[in-house]
């Protein structure tokens, strides 16, 4: 079922439904190479979501602030590759809702476990704000908070479970969202966490 939430923004309930156990096993491998680890905020908090990326480019956020890299500072190694099934699949779902021609460079991994949660934040450090970003929930359901061009906008409650996929393009791309805290339970194919892969071209 492919609903329109507001211009430019697209849900596609279901979408990665028969590729997740595969999806799952290509995220297990690419994290034994670029391990997840919780980020420190630039005011020296540490992020209650666990990070890694694949791709060309990975976001980091520490002490010195947001961006993106092309080495995994854990281990200076480059990040892994995308993996092809999340790649097939982003695109996919991109030109589905309408935005031909998406080529990411970076794939941010986010573990949530329950009482994780993302605040309210724009994704402004991609230099491509033509690009839409491609957002795959998998595990645990989430509410999904969509807000407006700023902090103090009404924001939308959207529950996200496994196998949605979310696509931000245009005038979407570039408004205020965030993650409410998880709620404790147990997915019979991920566990008690939430497994979120951005898709996004950050350079
Ligand atoms: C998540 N992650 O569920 C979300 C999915 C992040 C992040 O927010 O920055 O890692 S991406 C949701 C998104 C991206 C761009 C625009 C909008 C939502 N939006 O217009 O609401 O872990
Ligand atoms: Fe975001």
């Amino acid at each position: 079922a492919v609903e329109s939430l507001e211009e430019g923004a697209t849900i596609l309930r279901g979408w990665a439904l028969a590729d997740a156990e595969s999806l799952i096993h290509a995220v297990q491998q690419g994290l034994m190479q670029s391990a997840l680890r919780q980020m420190s905020t630039p005011g020296g908090k540490t992020m209650s979501v666990a990070m890694s990326n694949f791709g060309s480019w990975g976001w980091v956020s520490d002490r010195q602030g947001y961006r993106y890299v092309s080495k995994d500072p854990e281990n200076a190694e480059p990040w892994p590759e995308i993996p092809a099934i999340i790649l097939n699949l982003a695109q996919a779902a991109s030109k589905k809702a309408g935005f031909a021609g998406f080529t990411p460079d970076a794939c941010l991994v986010n573990v949530y476990v329950p009482g994780a949660r993302m605040s309210l934040h724009q994704d402004k450090d991609e230099q491509d704000m033509d690009a839409p970003i491609v957002s795959i929930s998998l595990g645990l359901p989430a509410t999904f908070l969509f807000g407006g061009a700023q902090r103090r906008d009404k924001v939308k409650r959207i529950f996200v479970e496994h196998g949605d996929v979310l696509v931000w393009g245009g005038p979407a791309r570039l408004r205020y969202h965030g993650v409410a805290p998880i709620k404790p339970g147990e997915h019979p194919l991920v566990g008690a966490r939430r497994i979120n892969l951005t898709l996004r071209k950050a350079h």
